[in-house]
């Protein structure tokens, strides 16, 4: 936790609410922007956050607080890791101390926190959907109200904008969309949207052509239709004679821009005449992620999108040293195995660097894939690559593959196909909140029809158990592993049929079945066991779906099984072991230890664990509670 800095002088120690921003002339606003530029940065600098997407949305926040009338109209921020800005003028500048840390300020926009917030998941591409429906809930309860929703280029390669713009294009309601073009993802956003929005960018008198198309051709108010008219380019003839194509216009959408997104005045003449337009408009922005912080501009990997922790102001090089972390891990090992196998090739939903497929796009160019924020066309899409006889690994975070559930099992698994899911960030990871926990998988993933879902411990299994899952071709594998640093391997004594037995013991009191990384706390929970005279066999199942079978043979001379595992309980590991154990008719008492269900605050993954007493003491405890004395089996 970081000791908290002096309060803001200057202009900035004057702005306790959008209403502040309000009395201020444009010279006061370029030195209140740059004001904000510093305290972004000595703030993330402590605590690590989103810095990059921040500094590129100043000017921009500010006109939009300007501009609109906050709560009244609904400023909606798309993913919302770029909300920083409207944290600081709306009366959240003292919170900045405790960004992202146990009890303090969230990372997201956050109802509890303030009635400017609204949207608080931080999966990106939904903002306009969003949008969509409450500007329709606004125009039939008859309440005269703006919704600005900000979207980056990144989330607009995200499929559900597409099906939200197309519904907000059918009608003519009091709905902003301003599209924060940077040009960046995380890395340079891909794909032909990207490259269609940097040639608008480029052109700033083509807005001029647009209208005078629009006015002759008319707006088409039908859901579908829009759309439909791009797909199948009923105006293609017009369209190439003013290339390059009139995207959003196709779309039926009134469209201002580019406009300059640092220029305040500029930005905020461009929202006014949006505002006035009383019916859906797409204000088009080119910013600069990382504007006006050196480190951040010169980065060219992703303009410090979100430093994990503490950085130098001056280098922006993070403060601890660089560890080995999982991802590495991962990243290394597919890089071998692609080596050997030319067959397999990697799919990232625009996340190369932080999941790894970097490292094998750096290698083998051809064999990488940035679908863009796109996981469920990453699911298909893999389908496709695997029925074309290939053998797809789409690397992804836990939380990002729920939105692809109806892809894996009927695109995939329906079809039998050797797909690799690498899940990383499984678990509670932290300070990125409840929106970002990777707890649904095991449970989720688990009712697919022919999964195969594996656990690794440390780097050794997650080598091994990444192999084996290349290795399965009728049917689909998922890999998951935590956020972090790796730890230290944790040799197995023997292996019995799949699985590993981490510790063995003369008595057989417990059996701790640890799932995955939870394997040291089992160690943990059974060295303390073992200190007050319980005897425990601690076990990794390795591959925990479909339930690891070879369990049974082990509870049968255990008077308990303890599952632990780093997701929710409902439908989880444990539950499976349960009803597992109950079929083959063995009578041993269980207690399953999990994350309970629900949306749990952040913090670092240690007090978040603590907290939901998933801790080798407080587990103890409870073992011990259930067994009070303790006598060996006869
Ligand atoms: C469904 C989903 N996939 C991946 C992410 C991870 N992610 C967070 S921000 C981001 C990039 C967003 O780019 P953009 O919308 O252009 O915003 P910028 O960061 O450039 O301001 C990604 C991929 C996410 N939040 N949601």
């Amino acid at each position: 936790m970081s000791e908290s800095l002096p309060a803001p002088a200057g202009l900035l120690g004057t702005i306790g609410s959008p209403a502040d921003l309000k009395r201020l002339n444009p010279d006061q606003l370029t030195v209140l922007a740059a004001e904000i530029r510093d305290f972004l940065v000595a703030k993330v600098s402590r605590t690590g956050g989103h810095l990059g997407p921040n500094l590129g949305v100043v000017e921009m926040t500010l006109a939009l607080h300007r501009v609109f009338d906050s709560p009244r109209d609904r400023i909606l921020f798309d993913t919302g890791h770029q909300a920083y800005v409207h944290k600081i003028v709306t009366g959240r500048q003292e919170g900045f101390d405790l960004l992202r840390q146990f009890g303090g300020l969230s990372g997201y926009p956050n109802q509890a926190e303030s009635e400017h917030d609204l949207i608080e998941n931080s999966h990106a591409s939904t903002g306009l959907s969003y949008a969509d429906g409450l500007a329709k809930a606004f125009a039939l309860r008859g309440e005269d109200r703006h919704v600005v929703a900000v979207v980056g280029d990144g989330a607009l390669t995200g499929g559900m904008c597409w099906e939200a713009l197309n519904n907000i294009a059918a009608t003519r309601n009091k709905l902003v969309i301003v599209v924060n073009d940077n040009g960046r993802s995380y890395a340079p956003t891909i794909g032909g949207l990207a490259e269609h929005l940097s040639t608008l960018r480029l052109n700033p008198g083509y807005e001029k052509v647009l209208e005078l198309v629009k006015d002759a051709l008319g707006s088409t108010p039908m859901v579908g239709r829009p759309v439909y008219e791009v797909l199948h380019a009923v105006k293609r003839g017009i369209k190439d004679a003013v290339s390059p194509q009139p995207m959003f216009e196709d779309l039926g959408l009134k469209y201002v821009g580019p406009v300059d997104g640092h220029d305040i005045t500029a930005i905020e003449s461009a929202l006014r005449k949006a505002k006035g337009f009383n019916a859906p408009v797409i204000v088009h922005a080119v910013t600069r992620k990382g504007y006006g912080y050196r480190p951040a501009e010169d980065d060219e990997a992703d303009c410090l999108h979100g430093p994990s922790g503490a950085f130098s102001i001056e280098t922006g090089k993070l403060l601890a040293a660089p560890a080995v972390k999982w991802t590495h891990v991962f990243a290394e090992e597919l890089v071998t195995i692609a080596g050997e196998r030319p067959d397999v090739v990697g799919i990232t939903a625009a996340m190369a660097e932080p999941t790894g497929i970097a490292t094998l796009a750096r290698k083998y160019p051809d064999r990488a894939f940035d679908v863009g924020i796109a996981e469920q066309h990453a699911a298909t899409s893999a389908a496709g690559f695997a029925m074309g006889g290939l053998h797809p690994v789409v690397a992804v975070y836990a939380t990002f593959l729920n939105r692809a559930f109806d892809q894996v099992l009927l695109d995939v698994a329906m079809h039998r196909l050797p797909v690799t899911f690498v899940l990383d960030r499984a678990g509670i990871t932290g300070p990125d909140g409840p929106s970002h926990y990777g707890i649904w998988d095991l449970s989720v993933f688990g009712v697919v029809p022919g999964m195969r879902i594996a656990a690794p411990r440390d780097a050794a299994t997650l080598r091994e158990e990444l192999r084996e899952a290349v290795a399965i071709e009728d049917g689909p594998t998922i890999v998951r592993f935590p956020t972090g640093a790796v730890p230290a391997d944790l040799p197995a004594v023997r292996r019995v049929g799949q699985i590993d037995v981490l510790h063995d013991a003369p008595d057989t009191d417990v059996l701790v079945v640890a799932i995955g990384a939870f394997g040291k706390l089992g160690m943990e929970v059974a060295d303390r066991l073992a200190e007050q005279g319980y005897g425990v066999t601690v076990v990794d199942p390795r591959w925990v779906r479909p339930a690891p079978i070879d369990v049974i043979r082990f509870a049968r001379t255990h008077r308990l099984v303890v599952t632990l595992e780093d997701g929710i309980r409902t439908g989880g590991v444990g539950e499976a072991i349960g009803s597992m154990l109950h079929e083959a008719d063995v009578d041993v008492p269980l207690l399953t230890f999990a994350v309970p269900s629900g949306f749990h605050p952040h913090g670092s993954r240690a007090e978040v664990l603590a907290t939901l007493r998933l801790t080798a003491p407080d587990i103890v405890r409870e073992v011990t509670e259930s067994l009070p004395e303790h006598q060996p089996l006869a």
